[in-house]
């Protein structure tokens, strides 16, 4: 096979309906960069030998040592089939979840994806996710059914029961996008109804749901992946071959005289050959009739690998005539028989042609772009297609048309940023050098040579009497020895350069071009995710380009594309221009795109919605260099490490710690050595794993802790120890006994009195489910209350909004939580999480839900400073008073808020002068007599604005100043600091939990490991939820959810202790209360007699908030010696 050259690839990408941009999807270890080897053998890039053993799209190191990809990687094949020629960029993804963020990337680029499935283990939980995930993208799936060879060897089917295995893999991936579908079918029903339900709202309502109609309309047979539809490859990676039935039809046509057609209808499925009337029947198995794919199909693969491990001389021999193959001596006495094997399967039925031509068949071109897909890549959030610009719909022509003319505009997007070695760029690599340029050196060296001579014979000139043009002679001689050093300096320097571009990392755009043709040296505009094409149409004109001098644009920046590259894997090949439709590598954007940004030369253009990552960072260490002084690598490390993973999160907390976010222990483990080998290259100590926690209340508990009821007497007790309890309480704090906690600010200016209750655990989740729909809620909102234009937003935003409040509403029943969804006034922390705040006085209307069109302007005494309010809430519920941790299911209410005379006159002088006078007094009594003179001045004023009912402004702001002036600070501050040790004590007179986060793991093993995966598994604390059979198999599936606290090491230890058979995935799943009382202490006399006086036993909620504290520098309880005297009793010399 010859290399096909570059300048063949540049021809291939400009016909765009011969692309096909491509990514392999699978769960870990099903074999993708094993095809992806086989694939790129095809092109001679590697030899077929080494197809499966060298993993060439693996090329980092640890990757190789650890044997699973952590990064997905590019590659450009030439295929040929018949007279067409195709171009296919080939994209491996990683299948560990920890890595999940790399297939959302990949996947944005791409048209189709071949999900490959192991044919033993069958549909595992990556595989459903990347199924999600390449519907979600709108891209279309073929299906690789690998590592076959394992049902013959390992599981040692026979044909008969391998054809029922595969078609029951085939059942359950189907199964998996029948669910995908159904719920898109229906999602579309419902949409199209309440669009019919607007135009025609006045029609008659007595209509009849039928929910399969949609169903049935809708033609869903290219969804599932079948034999017959072409869409499916059986293979064996690893022994290079691969075949879809056609081939076999095409084959058995010819052998017994059938129609290919009808063999290729046939050929999987129910049907048997009768051979005495040639005809195929549909047979039923029962009478033990063989189907045609085992009789033709199987049947031939199992005697070949059956032959060839016995090592059946003659019947190899017999098999490798009949299929006309040509087998080298070298292969055919080779000590391992597979190496046999793969020469005569590759051979006989090569993957590549098989996968490769399916998706030359199968999977869309670029042309071939979905106007449902691009209109979902052109709307962010909650905006609607319609609600654009017109000059940006417009751009979704360009899309469809991916045309590759000059006047098309460019659109690129750059999905992620990877580092390559600088010295790995085409330009910085040592090539030979052509003939010319051996030329033009030799020409310059003669030239060097000549001008030496010049010069030693200047210096005997000048050694001559002076003469007219020594003056000259002798400056030229000073001028080259000054060029002489300036060389050395020179010289230097660029060694220096080089030196440092040999460490240095540059950083390639992973990217393609969705419309027009990007050109090197090309100038673009670069835009963030939250550039808005409205906003800047009006400051630019939509036809003004890149290289204009332009106004400054928010989240637009110019920038040039330095270098195009064609992705080979390890390699990168320069390119001049890259037409649309094609998948490159731009260099050059370092400095102007972080993770992912959208390039065009038009500004009408969109910014792309953002990627789906599905991994959760959860994660979490801090880092410092072993030496203090080598903190400036360090912190400039990170930075390169947060541009070149899509899915880290690098945190400078406020104590200082530099902090890093992963997705799991391996990519902890892969950003670790990114950091200490590539990007800071200095020694760093690494602290244990940060444990994310969450504080939460509970209700009051019925038993105690040796399970009695609390009984009256006990009651005593407890009360006994909260009213201990309430003397921590400061004092001017009043917590009564059903834990309403009454505050005022510090200026007793305001009283506020907040309860918290602890929410239904549906609600918690709800809430968690639905963050993203809070915060485009909560941006909604303010645009509302700034009266700014609002975008039209999206009908099925509203209704989705809509339908979050009745979820809302019907889990939160009952006398407690009355009117409490129209009440919520804001959710936290940081606006959007598990929390809610509820307002529950007279005279405040304010709510989360104004966006449904119920929106009230409010006028009222607390309008200014209900934002302190709700930032005191925000502040609570992100740290807790346990350990600082955010909360999570608290509801606080706000059930009192009152302001005085100031509180309110401060309020007004706020508002339009002209609302002075509508403030209602009230008559402070608790003033302090420090204040009573600026009150006086006060109700001077307050008089005088009663007799002059448009009160002077002047007036308004005297009283503003009076209490600034006031010494303990500007009031909303106050306000702010009040409501947030109002929640605080509110939440510490209820019993406080700790809730802890929860991995869901699955995990594979045989019968003999099983006892040693439960026993590791619950030593870590783990809970077995199901434990099942997979069909076919002697496999064990194992569901158990397992705490991140105990997870460190969890897959180290299955994998040790089980030789390797099982290996776990863990991925976040959940919060759950731990249900220890972290402040427990004996009360009861039983528990005394249980627990001992102290209590020391064991008490997991507290050892966990122990020592979050005293990570965080806060103050531990915690009695270094007990009983110190107990130890002299111990000597026994007395
Ligand atoms: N028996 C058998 N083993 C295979 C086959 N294909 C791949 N393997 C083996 O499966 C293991 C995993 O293969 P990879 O190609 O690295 O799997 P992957 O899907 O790329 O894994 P990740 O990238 O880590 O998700 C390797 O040990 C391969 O040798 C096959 O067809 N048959
Ligand atoms: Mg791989």
């Amino acid at each position: 096979m010859v290399l096909t050259s570059v300048e063949k690839m540049v021809g291939l990408q400009k016909k765009t309906s011969g692309i096909r941009n491509i990514c392999i999807l699978a769960h870990v270890d099903h074999g993708k960069t094993t095809l992806a080897d086989c694939l790129i053998s095809s092109n001679g890039i590697i030899s077929s030998r080494l197809a499966g053993k060298l993993r060439y799209l693996d090329s980092r190191e640890d990757e190789q040592v650890r044997g699973i990809t952590m990064k997905s990687s590019a590659i450009s094949l030439h295929f040929v089939k018949g007279d067409q020629e195709y171009l296919i960029n080939l994209i491996d993804s990683p299948g560990h979840v920890d890595f999940s963020s790399e297939v959302s990337t990949a996947v944005r680029l791409c048209d189709g994806c071949i999900i490959v499935v192991d044919a033993v283990e069958g549909v595992c939980p990556q595989t459903q996710a990347v199924l999600r995930q390449a519907w979600l993208e709108n891209i279309r799936p073929v299906l690789v059914i690998n590592k076959i060879d394992r049902l013959i060897v390992e599981l040692k089917l026979t044909p008969q029961e391998a054809y029922l295995h595969l078609k029951n893999i085939l059942e359950q991936i189907n199964a998996v996008t029948g669910v995908l579908f159904t719920s898109k079918v229906l999602e579309e029903r419902a949409e199209k109804e309440t669009e019919n339900e607007s135009i025609s709202d006045a029609a008659p309502g007595d209509q009849i749901y039928d929910w399969s109609a949609g169903l049935e309309d809708t033609d869903d047979s290219h969804l599932y992946f079948s034999p017959d539809h072409g869409n499916v490859v059986f293979a064996s990676a690893i022994d290079g071959w691969g075949f879809g039935i056609e081939h076999f039809a095409k084959l058995y046509s010819q052998k017994i005289g059938i129609k290919p057609a009808v063999l290729l209808k046939t050929l999987w499925g129910d049907y048997y050959l009768n051979t005495k009337a040639k005809k195929i029947m549909k047979g039923d198995q029962s009478k033990g009739k063989k189907p045609l794919f085992v009789q033709l199909v199987l049947d031939n693969i199992w005697s070949l690998y059956e032959a060839v491990m016995k090592r059946d001389k003659e019947k190899i021999e017999k098999i490798v005539t009949s299929l006309g193959l040509k087998i080298g001596a070298r292969e055919s006495r080779h000590a391992d028989p597979k190496v046999h094997l793969n020469a005569i399967c590759s051979q006989w039925l090569p993957i590549s042609d098989a996968v490769l031509s399916m998706v030359c068949n199968k999977l869309p071109s670029p042309l071939d772009i979905t106007a449902e897909r691009v209109e979902k890549l052109m709307c962010v959030g909650a905006r609607t297609f319609d609600s654009l610009p017109p000059e940006t719909q417009e751009l979704k022509s360009a899309f469809m048309k991916c045309s590759s003319e000059g006047t098309a505009p460019v659109i690129v997007f750059v999905s992620k940023m990877f580092a390559v070695d600088a010295k790995a760029l085409p330009q910085n690599k040592p090539r030979p050098l052509t003939q010319e340029e051996i030329a033009h050196r030799r020409e310059l060296a003669k030239q060097r040579h000549a001008e030496k001579l010049a010069a030693s014979q200047g210096k005997e000139l000048s050694e001559k009497p002076p003469s007219e043009n020594s003056s000259e002679v002798t400056t030229n001689t000073g001028d080259t020895k000054d060029e002489e050093q300036h060389l050395t300096g020179q010289v230097e320097t660029s060694k220096a350069m080089k030196q440092e571009a040999d460490n240095k990392e540059s950083f390639i755009a992973f990217a393609r071009v969705f419309s027009g043709v990007v050109q090197r040296g090309q100038k673009i505009f670069v835009l963030g995710p939250k550039y808005d094409p409205a906003e800047s149409l009006h400051k630019l004109s939509s036809q003004c380009s890149a290289t204009d001098d332009l106004p400054l644009v928010p989240h637009m920046t110019c920038c040039t594309l330095e270098n195009l590259y064609l992705l080979m894997g390890r390699e990168l090949e320069d390119l001049e221009e890259v037409p649309a439709g094609n998948v490159l590598g731009i260099g050059g954007l370092q400095d102007f795109v972080l993770k992912s940004a959208t390039l065009s030369t038009s500004p009408a253009c969109p910014p792309f919605t953002p990627l789906n990552f599905e991994a959760t960072p959860i994660v979490r260490v801090a880092v410092e260099p072993k030496h203090p002084s080598d903190m400036p690598q360090l912190v400039r490390g990170m930075k390169l490490l947060n541009q070149a993973d899509p899915c880290v999160q690098v945190l400078i907390q406020e104590t200082g710690e530099h902090v890093l976010v992963t997705a799991g222990e391996v990519h902890l483990q892969r950003c670790l050595d990114d950091l200490k080998e590539r990007f800071a290259k200095v020694q760093i100590s690494v602290s244990a794993p940060i444990i994310p926690f969450r504080e939460t209340i509970t209700r009051p508990p019925k038993v105690d802790m040796v399970n009695e009821e609390i009984g009256k007497q006990q009651k005593v007790a407890v009360i006994h120890q909260m009213k201990e309890d309430q003397n921590k309480i400061p004092e001017g704090i009043q917590v009564n006994s059903d834990g309403l906690v009454t505050i005022s600010t510090p200026n007793k200016q305001a009283t506020l009195s907040v309860r918290a209750t602890p929410l239904p655990e549906e609600v918690t989740r709800l809430l968690e489910e639905n963050s993203d729909l809070i915060r485009t809620m909560e941006q909604l909102n303010t645009s509302l209350n700034e009266d700014k234009k609002t975008h039209e937003i999206n009908q099925k935003t509203l209704d989705r909004i809509k339908e979050f409040k009745q979820k809302l509403e019907q889990n939160l029943q009952g006398r407690k939580w009355r009117n409490a969804v129209d009440q919520i006034w804001s959710f936290g922390p940081r606006k959007c999480g598990p929390n809610i705040l509820l307002y529950n006085f007279e005279g405040y209307r304010r709510s989360v839900w104004q966006c449904l069109g119920n929106a009230m302007k409010e006028v009222s005494k607390y309008r200014d400073f209900d934002n302190s309010i709700v930032s005191g809430f925000q502040l609570a519920t992100l740290s807790g008073p346990m350990c600082e941790e955010p909360l999570m299911g608290v509801c606080f209410t706000v059930e009192r808020w009152e302001m005085n005379k100031f509180g309110e006159t401060l309020s007004t002088s706020n508002q339009d002068s002209g609302e002075c006078d509508a403030i209602e007094v009230k008559q402070d009594t608790t003033l302090t007599s420090s204040c009573t003179d600026e009150v006086s001045s006060v109700n001077e004023h307050q008089d005088s604005s009663q007799s002059i009912p448009k009160s002077p402004e002047k007036n308004c702001k005297h009283k503003g100043e009076v209490l600034l002036a006031d010494c303990y600070g500007p009031f909303s501050g106050q306000l702010i600091a009040t409501m947030k040790e109002a929640c605080r004590y509110a939440l510490q007179a209820k019993p406080q939990r700790l809730m802890a986060a929860m991995y869901t793991c699955e995990i594979m093993a045989t019968a003999e490991v099983l006892g040693r995966v439960y026993a590791v598994l619950s030593k870590r604390e783990g809970r077995v939820l199901q434990e099942e059979m997979k069909e076919g198999t002697d496999v064990f599936i194992i569901k158990a959810v397992l705490p991140v606290a105990e997870s460190f090491g969890f897959a180290d230890e299955i994998r040790k202790r089980t030789s390797g058979l099982a290996s776990p995935q863990l991925v976040f799943s959940h919060w759950e209360i731990i249900s220890s009382d972290p402040f427990w202490v004996p009360t009861t006399e039983e528990e005394y007699l249980h627990f001992g006086e102290k209590a020391d036993s064991e008490n997991q909620a507290r050892k966990y908030m122990n020592a979050v504290r005293k990570r965080k520098g806060l103050y531990v309880e915690e009695k270094i010696v007990e009983h110190a005297e107990k130890q002299r009793t111990l000597s026994r010399n007395k």
